[in-house]
């Protein structure tokens, strides 16, 4: 017997009962058979306990990573990791939201040449969700100083200096949460089944 994912499972269901046949039908036919047989490779546990897979972060590609044309590399590198990607846009960032996104660094002498850095060009900004997320992203991230950054992160790889070290990450839960509210809009987030959900998310 095929083992459907969860997500395909509530799908069908919701499908079935508001009497949408037809949609059924082409959702299931539309699902690579590959992958329904993966699962089952995979072995599938039918797990009740899900993780807290609620946690979000906001990663921005900074100016520099954009005019790089790191921004297919550095997604791919979350989307590996199996985090879920629920916001994504492209915008030259103001002065005035910067400011909100870098409060407690005003003070500092290098703000200046930070604004002048992140206002020089667009950023492309996400908001990622997973298991612990921020952490882990953080992690891939790499040291604030690229210099210190170790190989095999973001930083460590894409960069040697401070001032251009392509890309920013929420350090904290409460911190992510800030961001996450002061570039997107709630509206912009969406809230999707990941077909691959039992094999990623389900511990
Ligand atoms: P983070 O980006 O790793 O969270 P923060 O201390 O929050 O590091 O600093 C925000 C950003 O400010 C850094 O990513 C970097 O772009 C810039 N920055 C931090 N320290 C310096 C510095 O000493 N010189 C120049 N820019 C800096
Ligand atoms: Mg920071």
């Amino acid at each position: 017997m095929v083992m459907f994912p969860r997500c395909i499972f509530k799908r069908v269901f919701q499908q079935f009962y508001s009497g949408h046949q037809e949609t059924t039908k082409s959702l299931l036919s539309g699902f690579p058979t590959a992958l329904l047989h993966g699962q089952r490779a995979a072995g599938h546990r039918s797990s009740s306990s899900l993780p807290s897979v609620s946690e979000r972060t906001l990663i921005a590609i900074k100016p520099d990573g954009v005019q790089r044309r790191l921004v297919g590399q550095i997604i791919q590198r979350f989307e590996q990791r199996g985090f879920k990607l629920v916001g994504l846009k492209m915008l030259q960032v103001s002065e005035d939201l910067l400011s909100q996104h870098y409060s407690q660094l005003r003070t500092k002498p290098f703000y200046p040449s930070l604004v002048h850095y992140m206002t020089s060009g667009p950023v492309v900004v996400m908001v990622w969700e997973g298991h612990k997320v921020v952490q882990a992203t953080r992690t891939m991230v790499g040291h604030t100083n690229p210099a210190e950054a170790q190989a095999g992160t973001v930083r460590g790889d894409f960069s040697f200096h401070v001032s251009r070290n392509v890309v920013h990450a929420s350090d904290s839960v409460d911190g992510a949460q800030r961001e996450i509210q002061l570039w997107f809009q709630g509206k912009d987030l969406l809230n999707w089944d990941c077909c691959d959900q039992t094999i990623t998310c389900e511990l």
